[in-house]
């Protein structure tokens, strides 16, 4: 074999690796080609045995033409390699990916209680009418939820609440507060008039179960204090309230009732809205509803807390939401905001 005719076979083998290495579609198809062109009985490994037949200055360009063909080839060979083996990893992982966007269970979603979305209602409200909202600890002592209420130690009215003790401090210190007039006091400690605030919180009583009570429920309080504040001011805003809250379905009246730390007292009573005033088993046969109680701050009061009952007059008033929840919504038991029926819970 002549220079010429090796020089002229390593050409078209290069131009056969040219079109074909691209040309391959597997890794397997390449390695066969790799074989056929660079592989022992190659033709271009077998032109290395016609070196010896050709002349000595010849050879080393011989030599060269070889060395520059393979160096091509496998150049070629490595890229479509590389080409081919990043192909096969992508079908492998588009093989293997596995589909995890199964339809998933929709879980519904939660909202506030019913006593608590009576609470934010008629905080707005008060706070519309030029309220404060304050808080005060569900665990009170003796002092905050009865003496400075002028009831002193052994006085009759605090049998009015039935009392839940905590094993806390001398026995009968610490208590859970029956109503949320100790916020009362807690505010005027920490205020000067004039002011006007509400509280609303969880109260706890050993009372018995029945349609109208719990022994854990929950007040709204209201305080306003400041010169010339009359019973007429309390007499307004409980009507008011009424009208903004019940709407005009529903009436309200007020009885002379009695309470230690108020003085007048009364007593709040709304329509029965189960029987229309006519007498029901809700009602007790009465036609009316009590929703909480009311009256002007006594000046006992004043004095525990350090105002001068001369200079300052103040209204209070104390209702029950779980009861006025039950008018506004005809819920007949009690029972219902605490069984958390979600039958029950999901239509408010
Ligand atoms: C009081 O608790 C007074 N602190 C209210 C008050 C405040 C008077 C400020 C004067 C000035 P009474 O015990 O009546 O009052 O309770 C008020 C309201 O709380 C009741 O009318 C009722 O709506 C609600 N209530 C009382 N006990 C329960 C109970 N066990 N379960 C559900 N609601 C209750």
């Amino acid at each position: 074999m002549s220079l010429a005719e090796i020089e002229s076979l390593l050409t078209s083998e290069q131009h056969r690796a040219d079109t074909e290495i691209v040309a391959m579609r597997t890794l397997n198809d390449l390695e066969a080609l790799e074989r056929s062109l660079l592989g022992k009985t190659a033709p271009a490994s077998l032109v290395k045995a016609a070196f010896k037949d050709l002349d000595t200055k010849e050879r080393p360009e011989a030599g060269k033409a070889l060395g520059a063909f393979k160096h091509h080839v496998t150049v070629l060979l490595d890229a479509r390699r590389q080409e081919l083996a990043a192909a096969a990893a992508a079908q492998r992982i588009a093989e293997d990916r596995i589909d995890v966007t199964m339809p998933s269970r929709p879980r519904p979603l939660g909202h506030a209680h019913l006593i608590a979305q009576v609470r934010e209602e008629l905080e707005d409200l008060f706070i519309g009418m030029g309220y404060e909202v304050a808080e005060g600890p569900e665990v009170e002592t003796d002092f905050y939820n009865f003496e400075a209420l002028n009831m002193p130690a052994s006085h009759p009215a605090r049998s009015m609440w039935d009392t839940l003790y905590v094993d806390l401090g001398d026995p009968g210190e610490v208590l859970l507060r029956t109503h949320t007039s100790p916020v009362q006091v807690r505010v005027m400690q920490n205020r000067t008039p004039p002011l006007a605030v509400v509280a609303p919180g969880r109260c706890y009583r050993r009372d018995t179960l029945d349609a109208r009570h719990s022994p854990v429920f929950h007040q709204l309080e209201g305080l306003v204090v400041g010169e010339g504040i009359t019973f007429g001011d309390l007499a307004g805003t409980l009507e008011s309230f009424t009208r903004a809250y019940f709407g005009p379905g529903i009436t309200s009246r007020l009885r002379p009732s009695y309470f230690p730390f108020t003085e007048p007292s009364g007593e709040f009573d709304v329509t029965c809205i189960f029987c229309e005033g006519s007498g029901c088993s809700v009602c007790s046969q009465v036609g009316w509803i009590e929703i909480g109680g009311c009256g002007m701050v006594d000046p006992n009061v004043f004095e525990a807390v350090g105002y001068d009952p001369e200079q300052v007059t103040g209204f209070a008033f104390g209702f029950g939401l779980e009861r006025m929840a039950q008018m506004r919504f005809g819920i007949d038991h009690i029972r219902a905001f605490f069984d958390n029926d979600v039958r029950f819970l999901e239509q408010f």
